[in-house]
């Protein structure tokens, strides 16, 4: 008798609790043992140790409350990169740390960043990201469930292949180039006269080594750590388009957390996120990124000038000058029609403004 009634007070508690949104299991201190956190490289790639790093962060912030494990090269999707969005929003996986290119088939605004010749340098990169570009890509993140945190960087996708030096449209006919399967990216190569072939970045390593295909487009933090010099000899430096990472979170779960673990997180993301940039832009901004690396993190670079490292293992590196990038944005112009659209007209006036500014 005594007991039914001692239950009944702690009912009504429990229900006011949940009612104030609070009876999560993170209220009774019982957060989950393991967060996971996809991404689609291994940890020897310089995306790769900025996850490393915003694990230790989120450790160390949260005073070990909150353990994040990375699991690299896109294991938990059995290597189905572009599926890292859903299963995060649906909470199968609880963050991610992904390219802006695999987060577009759920977010098609992600695509801003991936329209030929639109962005171009990191100047520009970093005045959409921190600017009215960038936040609203993060709201509409949240229409998906997924919470963004914090942009990190995997860089300017440059080409390479092991056929031919390309310094125009016409040199690119015909050649075989992986790209990931994303549809802007099968547009574009095609309308430059080039056979594109998508496929996971897992299969890609094993294709460039057979010789499958003749060539692939990527940043120069993934060219270096994969050593693409083993497999292709020649590389334009063209910019043509950016990769930025975002680090995101499942909402759901995000808005369950309290206020100071959710501040240590964010805190861990940007942190995570400015170093790995840095990484990833180190040689080839001047001193700013070495600069970065070495003040606040201590870290020094293994290659510190990767386009002379690459030179020095044999590539034939060719920068192209302005009028020769010209005739590629002239050939990739009319894409536009078809995929500002999809990107929205909002997203892509906001990113011509705040590039303007
Ligand atoms: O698949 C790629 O090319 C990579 C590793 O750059 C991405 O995940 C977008």
């Amino acid at each position: 008798m005594k007991m039914r009634n001692a239950g009944i007070p702690a009912m009504i508690f429990i229900l006011i609790l949940s009612f104030a949104g609070y009876a999560s299991p993170v209220m009774a201190g019982k957060f989950k043992k393991e967060y996971k956190l996809t991404l689609n490289v291994g940890s020897s790639f310089y995306w790769g140790m900025g996850a490393t790093k915003f694990a230790e962060l989120v450790k160390e912030k949260t005073r070990g409350q909150i353990n994040v494990k990375p699991y690299y090269s896109s294991i938990l999707l059995k290597g189905a990169q572009m599926k890292s969005p859903q299963m995060v929003a649906m909470g199968v996986i609880d963050c991610a740390m992904e390219s802006t290119i695999n987060t577009s088939a759920v977010i098609p605004e992600m695509n801003v960043f991936h329209l030929p010749f639109f962005i171009n340098n990191f100047e520009n990169l970093d005045k959409l990201e921190n600017g009215e570009t960038g936040k609203a890509l993060f709201q509409t993140m949240e229409k998906v469930g997924l919470k963004g945190l914090a942009w990190a960087e995997n860089g300017f996708r440059q080409v390479t292949n092991s056929k031919k030096e390309i310094r125009k449209p016409a040199d690119l006919k015909g050649l075989r180039i992986r790209v990931v399967g994303s549809p802007i990216f099968i547009d574009t190569f095609r309308q430059l006269g080039a056979d594109p072939v998508n496929m996971n970045w897992g299969d890609a390593i094993t294709a460039f080594q057979q010789g499958v295909v003749d060539g692939q487009e990527n940043p120069m933090g993934i060219l270096v750590p994969v050593q693409i010099h083993n497999y292709h000899k020649f590389a334009s430096i063209w910019n043509y388009l950016v990769d930025p990472l975002v680090i995101y979170w499942n909402k759901k779960q995000w808005d369950a957390f309290p206020k100071d673990i959710q501040d240590a997180i964010l805190s861990a993301a940007r942190e995570a996120g400015r170093f790995e940039k840095a990484l990833c832009r180190s040689g080839l901004d001047g001193e700013i990124s070495h600069n970065i690396l070495k003040n606040e993190f201590g870290h020094t670079m293994k290659v510190p000038e990767p386009v002379k490292f690459l030179e020095s293992k044999g590539m034939k590196i060719s920068f192209l000058s302005d009028e020769e990038r010209k005739a590629f944005i002239d050939a990739t112009k009319p894409l536009y029609e078809k995929w500002v659209p999809k990107i929205t007209n909002e997203i892509y006036e906001k990113a011509k403004t705040d590039m303007a500014k």
